[in-house]
């Protein structure tokens, strides 16, 4: 090595210390001024991510969404601030809603100065959807290692769809970095076996090995081979040993580009807090901050000005300017430059990619959607669904799903002509099978939608608790990820208790953002789907029954198309009826809604001027206008009866504090369903009585 090429490595080496050190400092400084937060993890992870960042990642912070970029998931969110860091060291641009790069940073040192502070863009955890660049939310451990897999799948099945010879549009990779807690909760494992099964090698998660929980040791807790179990999982398993030695942690990092047919899983010896002489390799580093003195003595220990607060030195912008964003910018004008080309020669498919990238649908998306005449024994939910689903996967290129191993019952399997299974020789496929990983579904849904893919992930409804997490993150991230849910209540009535939801409808209801949808009959699931097909910032979980519900007359009551309202007059008095206004007003959903109707010929066979109101949806009701929902459910009128097979949780909104409600109050039981609904009152008469009874008649 000439004497010239010895000192730019020397300079090389410092300045590489220095961004790491910067870094460090950054995370350190934050947390002491917001005194609270995660210190120890960044100050060990900080060359990791700086590897990652500077020299691996393909992403340009000029356009933090193109397309073709490397995804970056911080699953160990509290350690927010390595992203932050990375964010603003890099100058990454933000972006905003309409997917418009911005002039403005997407983190200004000024949000570094105010971490965890009200509107600053450095808030405690990853938000996506807050701050430009982050790929995912994270946070709840475990959620982002399994919405990567998420993100891996949707990278091979773009590389598949979309690719051409000479034509690499999607070739990118995921790197995600967890820690102990990612690894001990089950979502974690979940999402490893299935991508080891599917050998996603466009896949690395580096583990932060730092024998450190909240609790203390991982002696006490967690003593498993955590390598074998990887390598149990079909991964590729690497060591590194010194988290500071940022040459092998690259190495590392291009033993995994060169791994094909399995993902990558290295294992990164670090010390929590590293350098900070009292608190390094305690659990005390972990979530609190350092206190001034040791933040001192951190400091003198990395060689940095002792004094010195949320200090960014000469040369740091630009080694990150000369690393990341160099490569990224060359990058990105090659494959744009490339999709010009692309999209010369195959303007559909460059269509198809820039509607994704939109979250738009194709023309012609919704036609061929089935249209179900009236019939009195009529057709399942899930049986309407699966017509539906059928029908859209046709239409839209780039929506599919799969269930946690309940397809055939769930009615999801896509079964048209070329739909094909995504696995790991056919990552096109439209067809996603799980496994019976409820959890890490509906994670890897996030991942997909994070990745512009429309997905659905179906399982009963019941085990929504199995996925419930991941679902409130689809709402956190405003994702329009779908869920689908069969054997809503008690339809599968011989299953018992175990099997049948109860508090399931009040619990998605009670997410914020989250579109719950009860549909009554086959129009009504179709209208759901039509409905939930448009939304592009918002989840949605569909509950369908089990067994088969008549589809209704809708000439004769109103057409199915009230769905997109929330809550729909059905069935109402007659308009020439003495009296005018309807006396007693019904309001059911689901199965449900079948009996309110039953009830109400009765009642108008009584001369009683009832009202059926169908609410497939309280949230799309309660955003709509005052007057319409005034016009659908009078406040003059008091006597109300909710009728639904599930918790009456939360029903007194619609039928006030003098309204009846038909729901559970206990478990189920273990029985056929007629009986379950004789025994817990879902039956016409009990409808009729307790409409009477509001009303002071018999
Ligand atoms: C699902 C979930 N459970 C609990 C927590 C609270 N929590 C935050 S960090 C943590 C454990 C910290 O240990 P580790 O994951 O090894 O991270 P490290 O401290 O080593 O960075 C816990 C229990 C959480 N964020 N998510
Ligand atoms: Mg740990």
């Amino acid at each position: 090595m000439s004497a010239a090429g010895a000192v730019n490595l020397l300079t090389d080496t410092k300045l590489d210390q220095l961004c790491v050190n910067t870094i460090r400092t950054l995370s350190i400084d934050a947390v002491q001024q917001a005194k609270s937060g995660h210190p120890g993890t960044p100050m060990a992870l900080a060359p990791l991510v700086y590897t990652i960042w500077n020299r691996v990642l393909r992403f340009d912070p000029e356009n933090p969404i193109w397309p073709n970029r490397d995804r970056f998931v911080l699953s160990n969110g509290h350690a927010s601030m390595l992203l932050w860091s990375a964010l603003h060291l890099s100058r990454t641009r933000a972006v905003n809603a309409d997917y418009e790069t911005l002039g403005r940073p997407s983190v200004t040192l000024d949000d570094i100065r105010r971490f965890r502070q009200l509107d600053s863009k450095a808030p405690g955890h990853p938000e996506y959807h807050w701050t430009s660049g982050v790929e995912a939310t994270t946070g709840p451990l475990g959620q982002g290692v399994g919405a990567s897999v998420g993100m891996a799948i949707a990278e091979k099945w773009l590389a598949s769809h979309f690719n051409r010879p000479d034509f690499e549009v999607f070739d990118y990779n995921i790197y995600v970095v967890c820690s102990d807690g990612c690894l001990m909760e089950g979502v974690g494992s979940e999402a490893a076996s299935l991508a080891g099964h599917l050998g996603l090698d466009n896949l690395c998660w580096v583990y932060d090995n730092n024998h450190i929980t909240i609790e203390g040791s991982t002696r006490i807790t967690f003593t498993e081979d955590v390598e074998a179990r990887f390598l149990a999982y079909g991964w590729n398993v690497l060591r590194v040993g010194d988290a500071n030695d940022i040459g092998r942690i690259e190495h590392a990092l291009d033993i995994f580009r060169k791994t094909n047919g399995r993902p990558t899983f290295i294992v990164l010896d670090t010390h929590i807090g590293y350098g900070a002489p009292h608190k390094q390799d305690t659990a005390e580093a972990h979530g609190e901050p350092l206190g001034e003195e040791e933040v001192r003595l951190a400091k003198r220990f990395y060689g940095w000005p002792e004094d010195a607060k949320f200090l960014v030195p000469d040369g740091v912008y630009e080694r990150f300017a000369d690393g990341v964003g160099a490569r990224g910018a060359r990058l990105r004008r090659e494959w744009t430059g490339l999709f010009e080309a692309y999209r010369a020669q195959y303007p559909e498919l460059a269509n198809e990619i820039e509607l994704m990238q939109r979250r738009e649908l194709p023309e012609g998306w919704d036609r061929d959607l089935p249209v179900f005449p009236p019939d009195a024994k009529g057709i399942a939910g899930r049986d309407a669904s699966g017509k539906t689903l059928n029908a859209l996967a046709q239409n839209i290129p780039w929506f599919l799903g799969g269930s946690a191993d309940l397809g055939p019952s769930n009615r999801t399997t896509l079964t048209f002509a070329g739909a094909g299974d995504v696995q790991a020789e056919s990552p096109g496929g439209k067809n996603l099978h799980f496994g019976v990983r409820e959890h890490a579904m509906t994670a890897i849904v996030n991942g997909l939608s994070l990745s512009k893919i429309r997905a659905f992930g179906a399982t009963f409804f019941i085990f929504s608790d199995y996925a419930r997490p991941a679902i409130r993150l689809a709402a956190i991230m405003e994702l329009p990820a779908i869920f689908v849910f069969t054997h809503d209540a008690m339809g599968d009535g011989e299953d018992g208790p175990t099997h049948q939801p109860v508090e399931h409808l009040a619990s998605m209801r009670a997410i914020p953002g989250l579109i719950t949808l009860r549909p009554c009959d086959a129009n009504e699931v179709v209208e759901a789907y039509r409905y939930v097909m448009q939304l592009r910032h918002q989840p949605a979980a569909l509950a369908l029954s089990r067994q088969p519900l008549p589809t209704l007359d809708r000439a004769r009551y109103a057409p199915a198309s009230g769905l997109a309202r929330g809550a729909y007059v059905l069935a109402d008095a007659p308009a020439d009826s003495p009296g005018g206004h309807p006396e007693v007003i019904i309001i059911a959903t689901g199965s449900e809604v079948i009996l309110a109707v039953e009830a109400h010929e009765k009642l108008l066979s009584e001369g009683i001027r009832s009202r059926v109101v169908s609410m497939p949806s309280w949230e799309i009701f309660d955003h709509q206008t005052e007057e319409y929902r005034n016009s659908v459910l009078p406040p003059s009128v008091k006597a109300r009866v909710a009728v639904e097979q599930a918790s009456t949780l939360g029903w007194e909104r619609y039928v006030g504090p003098t309204g009846h409600i038909i729901g559970m109050n206990t478990f189920g039981a273990s029985a056929p369903l007629k009986e379950l609904q004789r025994k817990y009152g879902f039956e016409p008469d009990h409808v009729v009585a307790a409409a009477k009874q509001q009303l002071g008649r018999k």
